[in-house]
């Protein structure tokens, strides 16, 4: 089978760095996509970029007191770090504000106008008499006319959702200064949409493949009637309109980034006039990837350029996305809903990222995504099941050396598994032919779950008691059903499969057909783990160190002293009972550990904020010290944990255990945790139990 595409996925505006939602929504389906097409041995040409202009990445510019052009180039070095991270991948990835895209835009524009779509006419727009400046939609704020909500901006309001003009603005102001602007004449450029909503009612009504989310959303859009829509603003950061008498006016930004696809094309070729001449191709299907918040632009705004143009092929399909909710919310950088990707690859392996998003893909319904679930499914289904799978069966046909198909005689087991590969590889064709990811992706995971009860079930360890066919057959079996999910999972998790290949001793990618071919087993080189459970890394215990300034009696306790402590940019004062143990001399001027996210106690009617670190055994008590060298207020570090310092309780504290344990012939404080044991650790020296007490006191 031969077959041409193109994927496109939407240009995010270079205002942010990409969140979760971003890479579930559009990137991370349409990558998945895209690789499958290839891994089909189709042509695939794919491409997307950075959505440079528009007033998300001037207001951002404002609010970070740099020039658009530097917002922008700094968010497209963000997300092509983070795309890179992520293994999504594109044959162009542009920037709007480049040379070649403004050439492209602008010859776009010149054919619409030739081709009789571009006119000229008034329109009244918001004014600001003080910046002396047309405000664009979204420099106007207002109250809303539909909800009454106080800040709607002047082409939508985010409360009700109702897409509004400026003038439709009950009190409109200035987003700069807050002056009221007034509503002036001017001149724009309008794209005649009007004139070709027959032409485009035809084009949806002959989408019948279509989610149904999108031939909704674009029949109502168009029922409505096509307007005639403004293509120019009045703007300095854009793409120059190409025409005599708009030399100050800019391309609106929408109009632009949609012929970025068409640029993107004319990057990877080499050449603008190639790329158009494959536009003319009709054989070529291309499929457009997005949120759901981009469906208009896509199913009829595009599609409209295109015809306008002439003679262009129209998108084939719209893979539009719902959204991918934040434990409850909607993602949201402003209210800081949810992680951004750069949070996310700090934390997780992008392996891992991929898989959780991947199982709770928001495909046709809206999807929760919460990091304990996350982590739940990563530690339980990635690696549970299909890791150990994959590792019971490699390790056993290493052992067991070279088997060929024709030293094998299978049973019924190994029929049943033989058959289930042939229809997992069905059906997952079957879904991505349909660009439904998310079954496939089930499909794919059911794989590994058949592979994992088939070891259990076909006992390869006893069946290799003794050498001979049956034997070969559990193991050429076991490492065939590792093969196929190897092969199906080049598409969603590149990385490990690549690595799994490679073991098999495929170097190279290998093709998803039907008959998937498996001639040989022979390992090369040891299979090793292939995945590490994510442990939660948190650690709610704020240690640090302080130099003992004062110490003086407790006025109604005999046992207790009150320690003045300075903590480098802060003093506090502690109720310790170590008085049995350390005369007020041996005290002045020793660093110790002090815990700083306690809540503050009273103790005998003296008020304790914090409490030091020691441990007792028969001889008295010892503190944990740190050496003069020690900077004073360090927050102390354990293990690779990451501290953070929500206030706790006393019991809370006590939940933690420290003990004492012998390192270098010293005695140090260290932290257990479930089976692993984390050292408490400073910059210049090391934390010591005074006094070198035995192992295995309790610090506390
Ligand atoms: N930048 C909208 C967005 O990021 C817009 C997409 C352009 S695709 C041509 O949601
Ligand atoms: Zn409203």
């Amino acid at each position: 089978m031969k077959g041409k595409f193109f994927v496109f996925v939407a240009l995010p505006y270079a205002n942010s760095g990409l969140h979760l939602g971003h890479i579930a929504g559009a990137y991370l389906p349409y990558d998945v996509f895209r690789r499958y097409l290839k891994l089909r041995g189709f042509e695939v040409i794919s491409a997307s970029g950075s959505d440079e202009h528009g007033t998300p990445i001037t207001i951002k510019a404002i609010r970070e007191g740099i020039s658009p052009e530097d917002i922008a180039k700094k968010y497209h070095k963000i997300n092509l770090e983070i795309f890179n991270r992520m293994s999504i991948e594109f044959d162009a990835y542009i920037e709007t504000s480049s040379k070649l895209h403004k050439e492209i835009t602008a010859d776009f524009l010149k054919v619409l106008m030739a081709n009789g779509y571009i006119f000229e006419a008034e329109m009244t727009q918001p004014f600001c008499v003080k910046e002396n400046l047309f405000l664009a939609d979204r420099y106007v704020k207002g109250k809303c006319p539909n909800c009454g909500y106080e800040s709607a901006t002047g082409d939508q309001c985010e409360n009700c959702g109702q897409t509004l003009e400026p003038n439709e603005l009950i009190n409109p102001i200035c987003i700069f200064d807050q002056t009221t602007p007034e509503f002036r004449q001017t001149k724009h450029l309008f794209f005649k949409l009007s004139k070709l909503q027959d032409e485009l009612l035809k084009y949806i009504e002959s989408r019948d493949a279509w989610r149904q989310n999108v031939l909704n959303y674009s029949r109502n859009f168009i029922s409505k009637g096509l307007k005639d829509r403004p293509i120019t603003r009045d703007l300095s950061w854009g793409v120059d309109a190409p025409f005599e008498g708009y030399e100050q006016k800019k391309v609106y930004v929408w109009f632009e980034a949609l012929i970025g696809y068409l640029t993107g094309v004319s990057e990877v070729l080499g050449s603008q006039k190639e790329a158009l001449a494959l536009w003319k191709d009709k054989e070529i299907k291309h499929y457009h990837f997005m949120g759901k918040d981009n469906i208009a632009f896509h199913s009829i705004i595009w599609p409209g350029m295109l015809l306008a143009h002439g003679d262009m092929t129209l998108p084939y399909y719209i893979a539009a996305n719902e959204y991918l909710n934040f434990q409850g919310e909607k993602f949201s950088k402003s209210k800081g809903t949810g992680f951004s990707m750069l949070q996310m690859l700090e934390k997780y392996k992008a392996e891992y990222i991929r898989f959780g998003v991947l199982y709770n893909l928001p495909e046709d319904h809206d999807s929760d995504f919460s990091i304990e679930e996350f982590q739940n499914r990563v530690n339980t289904e990635l690696i549970d099941k299909f890791g150990n799978f994959v590792n019971r069966a490699l390790i056993l046909a290493f052992k067991k050396g070279t088997v060929t198909a024709d030293q094998i005689a299978q049973n019924d087991l190994d029929l049943e598994a033989e058959r289930t590969i042939g229809n997992s590889i069905s059906s997952m064709i079957n879904e991505m032919n349909s660009v439904h990811i998310r079954n496939a992706f089930r499909v794919w995971l059911d794989l590994a779950y058949f592979g994992n009860s088939y070891v259990t079930k076909r006992k390869p360890w006893e069946a290799c008691k003794k050498d001979d066919a049956n034997c070969n057959a559990a193991i050429y079996t076991g490492a065939k059903l590792v093969f196929a999910l190897a092969v199906l999972g080049q598409i969603f998790l590149p990385d490990t499969s690549k690595k799994i290949l490679s073991w098999l001793g495929y170097e190279h990618p290998v093709e998803i057909s039907e008959g998937l071919n498996f001639p040989v087993l022979k390992l090369t080189t040891k299979p090793e783990k292939l995945f590490e459970k994510i442990e939660d890394k948190e650690l709610n215990l704020k240690l640090q160190i302080a130099r003992v300034e004062g110490v003086t009696d407790h006025p109604n306790a005999e046992r207790l002293y009150l320690l003045d402590l300075d903590l480098g940019d802060s003093k506090r004062r502690i109720v310790s009972g170590i008085k049995n143990s350390y005369s007020k001399d041996a005290l002045i001027g020793k660093n110790i550990v002090v815990v700083t996210n306690l809540k503050q106690a009273e103790i005998r009617g003296e008020k304790s904020y914090g409490m030091l670190l020691a441990a007792e055994d028969e001889n008295g008590i010892h503190l944990v010290i740190a050496p003069d060298s020690a900077s004073i207020g360090e927050e102390v570090k354990i293990g690779d944990m990451q501290i953070t310092s929500t206030e706790i309780s006393i019991e809370e504290f006590r939940k933690f255990s420290i003990k004492t344990v012998r390192s270098d012939s010293c005695t140090v404080p260290a932290l257990f945790l479930d089976d692993r044991q984390l050292f408490l650790e400073i910059q210049n020296g090391k934390l010591v139990l005074d006094g070198s007490p035995k192992e295995g006191l309790r610090v506390k």
